[in-house]
């Protein structure tokens, strides 16, 4: 048992592991975290992709500080979240569990509804994880927080919503709490998140959007970016960053703007945005050279099918298959990576609309190399506009919180996906994989067996995917003993400990 002491003006934040070696400083948590600074908390992040011992460090931690806060998105990351809350309950039951994120701005009765969940933050956390920090430390209830949930004996209550507000409006992050040596160990490259706009102004089917940003997109100036971003590689020697906009080319003049403006700076740095296809083909090539000059050297974009029916179904009505092949194929000229997200088993996708798909993804990536497609099967996310359909179609959602820790668009079962079915799209998906390269953030380093195994593999795979045929798959047999044998050393992580913060953003 871990002595309590006097809780002092601290917060202790955590950040749960999301299956993927695409590790860098979580911008939720480094958001929220800039207002409790200036206001002289202390804050401690322990993320557990980074730390080793995470549980026990973070109930150390706990001892002395006002509450446990965890950002976390629907999936996995639950998980961890569950088994260290319960913990800190068992320990601690005085100090509030406060969830924030995705999962708890989508399904907030459900994620409250937890036993080990006192609180949580639905939408914006800047000004309400400020108050409720006030709060605890006065000793007083949640009562009027906006956009707060919480709990009156063992009551749910929730306060009037938050407005959504500005990105113009909120204070920058605190970078200066990550720990980027020890995310690089994990990921094999020095990189950051960063954001310049809020919101997209479209409404795909199964996005999950506007129930938490609205629609209504809004940006930073391009000299602010431009000011920011700079000074962030600059200061922690970054190699890329990634600008996680839900749609960074909504304004053709912004972007110009920041291209002009990075290119002035001759500060060198990668940078990746996602966009639609059809914002992409509002560029000329000489544009696209101009973002490429500037560091821009990867584009995603959500193609999701290959079927004009299936697309429909999504709502996509602003991409047509042919806006696919131009974004391909301009970007490609320019010199920026085309990147790509499929998303197989959308309610309506048969058999024939699947062979559309993977037909247009062999054609995009013969047509240009270089283009990269990602796979997903269709998650069901409450809060997506397709989710009315899906019940209809049968599907069922957990009702607990610790029920979502399965869903994931890796191996998410549907009922009309499920069985075999669904294990011939799982090796669909690996041939795709093996097929054509693709350049992930994490640097995975394999093997020479591992190189020679993969490289074998790529040909057969490619007739597999050209003749439909996905029986006996000796290839990924091959393949898992070539990785079994060359499974290389985990590396040694650990994250510094954070001090006393009294820098102010
Ligand atoms: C970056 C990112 C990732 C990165 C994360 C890397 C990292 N080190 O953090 C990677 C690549 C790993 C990733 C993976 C996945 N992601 Co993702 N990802 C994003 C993305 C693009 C940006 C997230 C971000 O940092 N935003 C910037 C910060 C500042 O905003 P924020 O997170 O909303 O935080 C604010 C509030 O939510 C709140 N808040 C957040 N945390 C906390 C905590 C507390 C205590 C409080 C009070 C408030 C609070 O305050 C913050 C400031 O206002 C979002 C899209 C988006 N627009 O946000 C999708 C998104 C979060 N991802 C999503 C999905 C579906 C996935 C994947 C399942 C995709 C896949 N095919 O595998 C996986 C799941 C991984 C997992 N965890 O299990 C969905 C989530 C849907 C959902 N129901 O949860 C999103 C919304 C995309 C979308 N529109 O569909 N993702
Ligand atoms: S374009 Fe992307 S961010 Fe916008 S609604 Fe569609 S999926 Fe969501």
């Amino acid at each position: 048992m871990i002595p309590q002491k006097k809780p002092a003006r601290k917060i202790v934040f955590f950040f749960p592991a999301f299956s993927s070696t695409e590790a860098t400083a979580p911008l939720g948590i480094l958001a929220v975290s800039t207002p409790l600074l200036r206001a002289g908390y202390q804050v401690r992040i322990i993320d557990s992709t980074i730390t080793p011992n995470f549980r026990k460090r973070a109930l150390e931690e706990l001892s002395d500080a006002l509450c446990l806060c965890v950002s976390l998105v629907t999936g996995p990351m639950i998980k961890e979240t569950v088994q260290l809350a319960r913990a800190a309950k068992a320990m601690y039951p005085e100090k509030p569990v406060i969830l924030g994120g995705w999962h708890p701005s989508l399904l907030p009765d459900q994620t409250l509804a937890a036993e080990c969940v006192d609180a949580i933050c639905i939408g914006q956390g800047e000004e309400a994880m400020l108050e409720m920090a006030q709060r605890i430390e006065a000793g007083e209830s949640f009562e009027g927080i906006e956009g707060v949930g919480y709990k009156v004996d063992g009551k749910l209550r929730f306060n009037k919503p938050r407005a959504l507000k500005p990105i113009r409006e909120m204070p920058p992050k605190a970078y200066h709490l990550a720990d980027f040596d020890a995310y690089e160990r994990v990921c094999g490259r020095r990189w950051a998140m960063y954001t310049s706009s809020l919101a997209c102004p479209y409404n795909c089917a199964y996005c999950t959007n506007e129930g938490v940003y609205g629609r209504k997109w809004n940006a930073l100036d391009p000299e602010q970016v431009v000011e920011e971003t700079t000074d962030l590689v600059s200061r922690y020697n970054l190699q890329l960053l990634w600008i996680v906009d839900d749609n960074f080319l909504v304004d053709r003049e912004r972007a110009i703007g920041i291209a002009e403006g990075l290119v002035e700076r001759d500060i060198k740095f990668d940078w990746s945005i996602q966009a639609s296809t059809n914002l992409v083909n509002r560029f000329s090539v000489e544009e696209l050279k101009l973002l490429r000059r500037s560091g821009l050297h990867q584009v995603s974009q959500g193609a999701d099918s290959g079927s004009p029916k299936v697309m429909k179904l999504m709502q996509k009505d602003f991409q047509k298959i042919d806006t696919i092949y131009v974004a391909a194929d301009k970007l490609t000229q320019a010199g920026i990576r085309p990147s790509f997200n499929m998303i197989f088993g959308f309610p309506g996708e048969g058999p024939a609309e699947r062979r559309e798909s993977v037909e247009m993804m062999m054609d995009i990536c013969r047509r240009f190399p270089g283009a990269e497609f990602w796979t997903n099967i269709f998650t069901p996310y409450p809060g997506a506009p397709i989710m009315k359909r899906a019940f209809e179609l049968g599907i069922e959602v957990p009702t607990t919180l610790e029920g979502w820790v399965d869903f994931f668009p890796r191996y998410t079962t549907l009922p009309w996906l499920k069985g075999k079915a669904h294990r011939e799209l799982q090796n669909m998906r690996e041939y795709l994989r093996l097929a054509f390269n693709r350049v992930p953030i994490g640097v995975k380093k394999h093997s020479a067996l591992q190189r020679v195994a993969h490289g074998m593999i790529g040909v057969p795979s490619r007739w597999r995917l050209d003749h439909d045929f996905y029986g006996f798959p000796f290839e990924l047999a091959l393949k898992s003993w070539a990785d079994r044998l060359a499974t290389p050393p985990k590396p040694k992580v650990d994250a510094h400990r954070l001090e006393s913060e009294a820098v102010v953003c």
